[in-house]
């Protein structure tokens, strides 16, 4: 290994709600932690969440990962990407619509990215219960550039309606 590699942070919040959603979270992160320059160091539980955004679709299963990388932010979104599109997501262009598996780039390091693909950290992760509860499991004292650290931001446990998953 380079010994100049810098090794940043990642936070990565997963959705699922098709073909069996605990299982679909799990292999993605597996597939993630098989990336070359990609190290998963934890991952948060499961949770079931109702959908967010008006469109019927199946409850979701949600959970974040905590990582490491060596890659830079757009080569790291197109390896979420990758997998995504290796577990067979299809984009129909319905936002917002029922998927295989979702990877988001929620936070790289301390940086604050704002670019035409790639917004970091990511725009929903303060609204989000999904994002929150999962996140505030395994970094609650993280802070987020922009919005401070995870357990000083409020939590909606209702909105979507949601439980971890035992
Ligand atoms: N993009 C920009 N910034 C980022 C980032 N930080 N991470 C761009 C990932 N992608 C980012 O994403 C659309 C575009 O966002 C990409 O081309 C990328 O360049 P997409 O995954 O293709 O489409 P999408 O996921 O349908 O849209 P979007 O806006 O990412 O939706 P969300 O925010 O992911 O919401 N309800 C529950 N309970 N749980 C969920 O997980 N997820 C969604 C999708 C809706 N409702 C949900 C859940
Ligand atoms: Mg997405």
């Amino acid at each position: 290994m380079n010994d100049a590699e810098h090794w940043f942070p990642i936070y990565i919040g997963l959705g699922s709600n098709l073909d069996m959603p605990e299982r679909q979270v799990g292999e993605a992160l597996d597939l993630l932690d098989r990336v070359g320059g990609i190290r998963v160091v934890s991952r948060s539980s499961l949770y079931r969440s109702a959908p967010l955004g008006g469109i019927e679709q199946p409850d979701f299963v949600n959970a974040v990962a905590a990582g490491l990388t060596t890659l830079e932010p757009a080569d790291l979104l197109a390896a979420l990407q990758d997998i995504e599109n290796e577990r067979g997501r299809k984009r129909d262009g319905t936002r917002w619509g029922p998927r295989i598996v979702d990877l988001d780039l929620l936070v790289y390091g301390g940086r604050t990215i704002d670019e035409p693909g790639l917004t970091v950290p990511h725009p929903g992760i303060a609204t989000r219960n999904f994002v929150l509860l999962p996140l505030g499991e395994i970094a609650p004292e993280l802070v987020i550039p922009g919005l401070g650290r995870v357990v000083s931001l409020p939590v909606d446990r209702h909105e979507p309606e949601i439980s971890r998953i035992e």
